[in-house]
């Protein structure tokens, strides 16, 4: 993993060196410029600053406990309340699964976020374990943009249902909801655009798709998955805002998190959404997506090394 400058040490050895700067502080407390100090440490990994707060009162509570006396309790207690912090509601699925008849999965986000990317991945995830998956191209925005998700198809071997450049996206989402249900899919995968002439524009657009579905097949999509980028800090949970007022996203896809070392945005999209973190993209090929595990991810964050 290549980081620069500061960042040659991990998030666990700089957070330790403020924590223990000298023998007796664990046991002495943490004084305000400690406390200070960690916060900066953690807003500058794009905690956010809620969920860097919510850590910094809680460290600093359990050292006025005396129950963090050595650098070993102190990180188990932080990657334990970052685990907590991280993990998904207890009704949470993988994936929401239609209970009959394809499941409809709706892909939205801004424009360069790797939503066409992740798509692809989740088909190769979904077809690894045995589901029948389409495809539909409802990117009808920008040219380039059906070619990209058929290449991928072709690439994996299945369907993708597209319509014309400039036509219109909700008649492909309709057309590939009929497909599915024709064609006996376990699951669709409905790749959107990310940018049109105005934002509102795009909001409009997104509504429309997800009322057509809708109406195709009563209660679906079954899961509108927003992706976000991992290395725009605040502005994915921005972007998080913006969609939730449009399309209720079901999870999220965070990518880009191909080094754990701006992995901290996803403790503030987990924090300042209501949404949970489904996937994860850690690279550009269509193996690099995993599911989310917020234990891993908060032990990963915190790696002694
Ligand atoms: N490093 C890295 N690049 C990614 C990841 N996901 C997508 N990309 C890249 O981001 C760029 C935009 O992806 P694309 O899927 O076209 O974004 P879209 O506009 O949201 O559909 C492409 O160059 C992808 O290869 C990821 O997890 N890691
Ligand atoms: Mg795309």
């Amino acid at each position: 993993m290549a980081r620069l400058g500061e960042k040659k040490l991990g998030l666990w050895q700089r957070l330790k060196r403020l924590a223990l700067t000298d023998v007796g502080a664990l046991a002495r407390g943490l004084k305000a410029d400690d406390l200070e100090q960690m916060e900066r440490l953690l807003i500058e990994a794009d905690f956010g600053v809620p969920a860097t707060l919510d850590l910094v009162e809680f460290l600093e509570a359990e050292v006025r406990k005396g129950t963090l006396k050595t650098d070993v309790s102190l990180r188990d207690a932080v990657v334990d309340r970052l685990g907590m912090m991280l993990a998904p509601p207890t009704d949470h699925a993988e994936l929401l699964r239609a209970a009959s008849g394809p499941t409809i999965v709706l892909i939205v986000g801004v424009n360069g976020v790797g939503k066409t990317t992740s798509v692809a991945k989740l088909a190769h995830l979904l077809t690894q374990r045995g589901d029948r998956v389409l495809l539909a191209a409802a990117d009808t925005y920008r040219a380039g943009a059906v070619a990209q998700l058929e290449t991928w198809a072709t690439r994996l071997g299945i369907d993708c249902v597209s319509g014309t450049s400039g036509g219109d996206p909700a008649a492909v989402a309709y057309d590939a909801v009929e497909a599915g249900i024709a064609r006996k899919m376990d699951v669709v995968l409905i790749d959107t655009a990310g940018r049109l002439h105005t934002q509102d524009g795009l909001m409009a657009e997104l509504g429309k798709v997800v009322r057509v579905i809708d109406k195709k097949l009563p209660g679906a999509p079954h899961e509108v998955l927003l992706v976000l980028d991992g290395t725009v800090g605040q502005n994915a949970v921005q972007q998080g805002k913006l969609f939730s007022k449009v399309v209720s996203p079901t999870g999220l896809i965070v990518t880009k998190l191909d080094g754990t070392a701006r992995g901290g945005a996803v403790v503030a999209l987990r924090r300042e959404l209501e949404v949970p973190i489904k996937f994860v993209g850690t690279g550009e090929a269509v193996g690099d997506l995993a599911p989310f595990d917020a234990r891993a991810w908060a032990e990963e964050l915190f790696a002694d090394g």
